[in-house]
């Protein structure tokens, strides 16, 4: 005789009244022991229920959005004898107590922290959009917007890996030029295709092919728009004394030209040493979790404008190179980019950029975060503009900095004291030397 077993919240800690955000099952649906049923979500964690019954599920007792806390009744399933494949249509409740829950072991949302192993009896997968993964897979997936029913499981008994959902983005930002302008990502995001457009009917036009660089840049910005939270934070530096300062040594020695962006990179290093999360990367490990990487070298990249396009040259280990060491190795760089002379190496490895447009012009820009970077400094052009000292508004020379920054790792709170901070080195640049 069939009996319906009642799947229920296990122990899940001291968390209560947590929302299902995802249900994985229906009425009429085959069910193995161990199957998730649903992913429950605290403020900081995703927990996979697992079934506690095998068989036909008879009954759904949540839905999406309603909390639970242990014991909370989330189906009822109609178990099968060994010889009873298909079971008659749904019988009364059974009072049989459900088999012991697997233990719940949670995950940390958005980013994962604790991989949690796969139940030793992992399920098949029916087909359908049902999909398995862990709960730490599956907060890996929303992290980066991809939905798990478009991926391509590999792992056993099909259940989908983090290494799945990681090829999965890769395939979708790998395509072409065109694609990269919209179609790849818009597959992956749920956007419209990007336009296809006769603009011939329009006017005459004529077709210039994205350079090399010009195609890597395109994707890698793609990808670094989408998938950095990121917020640009404005600041400005009074550089009045320090411009007076370049002045002077670019007269004293005939060497080395100067440029601003010299002494941007000796106080970027300077104010990455006092913040060292802006010194830092997100990456996960082998098993899934994500760490903050902190790096105790400081390569400093700055984005160079050349005909080909935008490269980002790197000066090694700044800190421990002077100024006028900086500027001529920043300006050796600069010129090789522009000759599209610059090897591979010298453009990897850098842990923040600086995006100077303050030769050009501007009065604040939002750069895009270059990952695996957190952080990337904008620069503008420098204007003389009325402070009030106190007394009097006084003529001051003020550079404008825009701080991009990525949210998962800086607030908005680091970021303006980050920003201080460095407009406070600039203001006065013998700050650097304490
Ligand atoms: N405010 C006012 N003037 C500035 C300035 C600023 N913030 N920064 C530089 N200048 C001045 C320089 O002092 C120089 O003037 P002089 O010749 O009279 O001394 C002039 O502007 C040109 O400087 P430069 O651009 O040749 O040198 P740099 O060291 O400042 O910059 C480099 C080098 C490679 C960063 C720059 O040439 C460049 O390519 N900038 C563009 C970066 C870019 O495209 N960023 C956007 C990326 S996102 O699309």
């Amino acid at each position: 005789m069939s009996k319906l077993l009642p799947v229920t919240v296990p122990d899940i800690g001291d968390f209560k009244d947590v929302p299902v955000i995802e249900l994985f099952v229906q009425v009429g649906d085959r069910i193995a022991l161990e199957e998730s049923v649903v992913t429950l979500e605290s403020d900081k964690a995703t927990l996979d229920v697992p079934s506690s019954a095998a068989g036909i599920v008879r009954k759904v007792l949540v839905k999406l959005g309603d909390k639970v806390s242990e014991g909370s009744l989330l189906i009822q399933v109609e178990a099968l004898d060994a010889d009873q494949p298909e079971p008659p249509p749904p019988p009364p409740v059974s009072p049989q107590p459900p088999a012991p829950a697997s233990p719940a072991v949670w995950a940390d949302a958005p980013n994962p922290k604790h991989l949690v192993p796969p139940p030793a009896a992992a399920p098949t997968l029916p087909t359908g959009s049902k999909t398995h993964a862990t709960p730490s897979v599956r907060a890996y997936a929303r992290e980066l917007g991809v939905d798990l029913a478009r991926v391509t499981a590999s792992g056993p008994k099909n259940r989908i890996v983090k290494e799945d959902v990681s090829a999965w983005v890769k395939k979708a930002l790998s395509g072409g030029a065109t694609s990269s302008a919209g179609s790849s990502l818009g597959g992956c995001l749920d956007l419209l295709p990007w336009p296809k457009i006769d603009f011939a009917k329009f006017g005459p036009v004529e077709t210039r092919p994205l350079s090399r660089i010009g195609k890597i840049s395109a994707q890698n910005l793609s990808r670094n728009w989408v998938m950095i939270p990121a917020v640009t934070y404005h600041e400005d530096a009074d550089i009045t004394e320090l411009e007076a300062f370049r002045q002077q040594i670019n007269k004293e020695q005939s060497g080395v030209k100067v440029t601003l962006l010299a002494f941007l990179i000796k106080a970027a290093v300077k104010a990455l040493q006092q913040f060292p999360d802006f010194n830092a990367s997100l990456a996960s490990d082998d098993n899934g979790d994500m760490n903050l990487m902190l790096k105790k070298y400081f390569h400093i990249g700055f984005a160079a404008d050349t005909p080909n396009g935008l490269v980002v040259p790197v000066v090694r280990n700044a800190e421990q190179k002077s100024v006028l060491d900086i500027a001529a190795e920043s300006g050796a760089l600069a010129k090789a980019a522009r000759e599209n002379k610059l090897k591979p190496a010298d453009m990897q490895g850098a842990c923040f950029t600086i995006s100077s447009l303050g030769g050009i012009g501007g009065t604040a820009f939002s750069p895009i975060v270059n990952a695996p970077e957190v952080a990337i400094l904008g620069v503008s052009k420098s204007i003389m503009k009325p402070l009030w000292d106190g007394t009097a508004f006084v003529p001051r020379l003020v550079v404008p900095l825009s701080l991009t920054a990525d949210h998962r790792v800086i607030d908005g709170a680091q970021a303006t004291r980050f920003n201080g901070f460095l407009a406070g080195l600039l203001a006065d640049f013998r700050r650097v030397t304490l």
